[in-house]
């Protein structure tokens, strides 16, 4: 069985970079129906940095309500939030005890997330990786549909599979494929086109929450950083500019085409003129979504509900293969 495994934390507004690399792809997967898919609020990875606790629960229902309102069908899948489910932890544990410090330390992503101060990040931002192998291999998941900064994390997921297996001399986890693919892998900031756009940038112009209204959409998109050189009319013309590439992108993806085809439309063409069809097509894809999220989050009961009976099915997934991973460790059940 081929079998999906994804996640999003609820860790501040979704984004359109959330959108277009993962929600949408989702949607899109489980329409073709060759999956089984799990897909699930990961709020324990949430708390590598710092939440409050009341808006960590509003979060993660919203984030439960973006996934929805963006295509995903919780009657056809099985949706719900990482910490119901123990055996999330109890196998990350046992990965703790396979990766290796060294491994952890390449993650660019702990990089970046620690700073400088790193002595002060938590331990839990830089094990991260290994409660998100837990994450898919408790489901002895094959297949895991991400944007592409999780690439790195993804590969790690392969070696501590690979480690396990060949530590315990069994052939018992499955390497899981990413799948990659869109023409929006990696959307960056509005403000720094060499950043990722990302939920937890302090600047709320640096991207376009799933939730924002047509006015908010419109008025990001104007002040978004640009140059002063009109759009080029070939690709090759994107090379250093990295915020015409990324508006292009992100126009391409949402209008579903190709940037060569966009390029041929506004190529010669000022930033104004695109702009204003930028906003007019990012509209028309995430106001209908919004406006389904906002509904959703209205009906906590709904959510809470989806989440609690996806967890349960999570569980009876989730426990016999975390249970045959503690006998095969040696761990007695007396
Ligand atoms: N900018 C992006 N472009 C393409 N894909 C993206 N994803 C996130 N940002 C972009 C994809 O969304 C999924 C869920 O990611 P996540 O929220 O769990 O973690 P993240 O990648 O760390 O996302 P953020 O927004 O940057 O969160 P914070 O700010 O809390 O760290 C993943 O499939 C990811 O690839």
């Amino acid at each position: 069985m081929r079998r999906i495994f994804s996640g999003i934390q609820p860790s501040g507004n979704l984004t359109l970079g959330n959108y277009l690399g993962a929600i949408r792809n989702w949607a899109l997967l489980q329409r073709e129906k060759s999956y089984e898919c799990i897909f699930c609020v990961v709020d324990q990875h949430a708390i590598t940095v710092p939440q409050d606790p009341a808006e960590l629960r509003r979060a993660t229902r919203e984030v439960a309500a973006g996934m929805i309102a963006g295509g995903v069908d919780p009657d056809d899948c099985i949706l719900f939030n990482q910490s119901y489910v123990p055996e999330h932890a109890m196998l990350a544990w046992v990965f703790n005890c396979v990766a290796r410090v060294g491994w952890l330390g390449r993650m660019t992503q702990f990089k970046e997330k620690a700073g400088k101060d790193r002595d002060n990040a938590t331990v839990g931002l830089f094990v991260y990786p290994n409660l998100m192998a837990a994450d898919i291999l408790a489901y002895k998941g094959t297949h895991v549909p991400v944007g592409d900064d999780q690439k790195q994390h993804l590969e790690l997921t392969r070696d501590i599979a690979q480690a396990f297996n060949s530590m315990f001399g069994v052939d018992f986890f499955p390497l899981p494929e990413p799948q990659i693919f869109g023409t929006a892998t990696r959307v960056m900031s509005l403000r720094d086109g060499t950043k990722k756009m990302s939920k937890s940038d302090p600047s709320d112009m640096s991207r376009i929450n799933m939730t924002d209204d047509a006015d908010a959409i419109a008025q990001k998109i104007r002040k978004a950083k640009t140059d002063p050189e009109p759009l080029p009319s070939e690709l090759a013309g994107l090379d250093e500019r990295p915020e015409a590439r990324n508006l292009v992108g992100i126009y391409a993806a949402l209008a579903d085409q190709t940037p060569e085809q966009v390029l041929a439309e506004f190529g010669g063409r000022g930033f104004g003129d695109f702009k204003k069809a930028m906003a007019e097509v990012s509209v028309s894809v995430l106001a209908p979504i919004g406006e389904e999220m906002r509904r959703l989050s209205n009906d906590p009961a709904t959510i809470d509900a989806i989440l609690h009976k996806g967890g349960e099915r999570a569980r009876e997934l989730a426990s016999p293969i975390v249970k045959e991973v503690y006998d095969i460790v040696g761990f007695l059940r007396p």
